[in-house]
């Protein structure tokens, strides 16, 4: 096996080992394994497209920015270019990174690692404030070139979406091509990489995205999946967290390929209603929809808990820090939610959701924040129990300003209008942590 150049390092970095040799491939900047073919363009192509029934004809494309915040503070500044790089607070501050140049990652230097470590690891790196303002403006551009070839765009965050472009086929041609068009004008327009990954469904899409980041564009064919997902570590299905794996770990399921083979008593003990769920995920099977903000009906945030939680202050700071996020989506897309959902996960993975619907259409923080936390302490106070994931999501939207207004009387509710566009601008000038309300 030759040695292991940079980018080889990195991708073994990135927690998830191929059991594939990785042979580099001498005419450009890619890695083969036996199943991968080196298409037009140094494209890594993970099988080859036969006819496939209905379910699994869909093409999804993910697509993810390489190292975002911290190529964009490089593209803005050349001198940064091949530099250390970091986003992130104040290390005096008990600041944390929030995006890391590769060239930091080479050090350890990983997104929600405390600055001061970060600096420990790499001094020569350049810390750079959170200008969360500019980050939009071009997540704005990025959709812009997505919005040439489909309507049907899911964003994740500003730097990742989800692109259907199973009816952008026959105006664009393949799903390789529309993929390879996209990233190659992120690069022309933009001077950004992003990371390009094409499957049938979401999950194999997002994965691909993934697998030879940065500068990755991996197609994950059907008849290749099971091959590639089998090696991979079981945290790389989605729900599961260390909690869960560690579990796993517990009963000597570590790669996706002992989890399929595991008996369903067995998973049923650690993943409960999940399990078919999970065990679906295993096999590359993934029927979501990709949701457009456009035809969106909901909006939501969760958060899986590296340790289970019951305390009850420590859920609500959670719940707020959600509310929080999602108030602030609902504005920027200019929809208000008639209601609020919650969704708590316990230890056995039990799911329980707690509803309420108001009068009137809202996007007032307070008011879903209200409601929310009379919620989370309503169940609290029945049925507390220790909890491995808390979401909170809006759904019933409507575009703002075609409902009644039954919330507050009007001129609380300007009040409050005036607060959320004042929480709004700081937390797009100085980033999400920021401003948070008291509890
Ligand atoms: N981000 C953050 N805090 C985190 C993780 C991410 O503020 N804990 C921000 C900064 C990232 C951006 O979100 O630049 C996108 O997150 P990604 O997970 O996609 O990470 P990067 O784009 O930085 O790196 P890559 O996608 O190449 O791994
Ligand atoms: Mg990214």
């Amino acid at each position: 096996m030759p040695a292991l150049s940079e980018k080889a390092a990195l991708v073994h970095q990135r927690r998830f080992m191929y059991n594939w040799q990785l042979l580099k491939d001498s005419g450009n900047d890619t890695f083969r394994s036996p199943l991968c073919q080196t298409s037009r363009r140094g494209a890594v192509t993970i099988g080859q497209g036969k006819p496939l029934p209905m379910s699994e004809s869909r093409r999804i494309i993910h697509v993810d920015m390489d190292a975002f915040y911290a190529s964009v503070e490089q593209l803005d500044n050349p001198d940064l270019a091949g530099k250390a790089v970091i986003v992130g607070g104040d290390p005096k501050r008990r600041g944390v990174v929030s995006a890391a140049s590769y060239e930091a990652r080479k050090f350890g230097v990983h997104s929600a690692m405390p600055t001061s470590q970060a600096l420990r690891l790499c001094p020569e790196a350049i810390v750079l404030p959170v200008r969360m303002k500019r980050y939009v403006e071009v997540s704005r551009h990025i959709h812009a070139v997505f919005e040439k070839f489909t309507p049907q765009i899911e964003p994740i965050s500003l730097d990742e979406a989800f692109l259907g472009v199973t009816g952008s086929l026959r105006l664009f041609g393949s799903a390789e091509e529309i993929g390879r068009t996209i990233k190659d004008q992120i690069k022309e327009q933009l001077h950004l990489v992003a990371s390009v990954g094409i499957a049938s469904n979401k999950f194999l899409a997002k994965l691909a995205s993934d697998l030879d980041k940065p500068d990755g564009f991996v197609i994950i064919a059907e008849e290749d999946k099971q091959q590639i997902l089998d090696p991979l570590p079981v945290g790389r299905i989605w729900g599961i967290g260390k909690v869960t794996e560690k579990a796993l770990k517990s009963e000597r399921i570590d790669t996706i390929e002992q989890l399929r083979k595991t008996p369903t008593e067995v998973l049923r003990r650690i993943f409960g209603e999940q399990t078919a769920h999970v065990l679906r995920l295993a096999r590359g099977i993934d029927d979501r929809k990709v949701e457009s903000w456009r035809e969106a009906r909901s909006i939501s945030s969760e958060q899986t808990f590296a340790t289970d939680i019951t305390d009850k202050d420590i859920l609500l700071g959670v719940l707020l820090g959600q509310v929080e996020d999602v108030a602030q989506r609902l504005r920027m897309n200019n929809l208000e939610a008639k209601t609020i959902t919650l969704k708590l996960r316990y230890d056995d993975f039990r799911t329980v959701t707690r509803s309420r619907t108001f009068a009137g259409p809202t996007d007032v923080t307070a008011a879903l924040w209200q409601q929310a936390r009379e919620a989370l302490l309503k169940w609290h106070k029945r049925s507390a129990g220790p909890l491995r994931l808390l979401g909170f999501g809006v759904s019933g939207l409507q575009k703002a300003g075609s409902g009644q207004r039954q919330l507050f009387a009007e001129p609380e509710r300007e009040k409050q209008k005036r607060l959320d566009k004042a929480f709004d601008q700081i937390r797009g000038k100085f980033g999400r942590d920021a401003l948070r309300r008291g509890k």
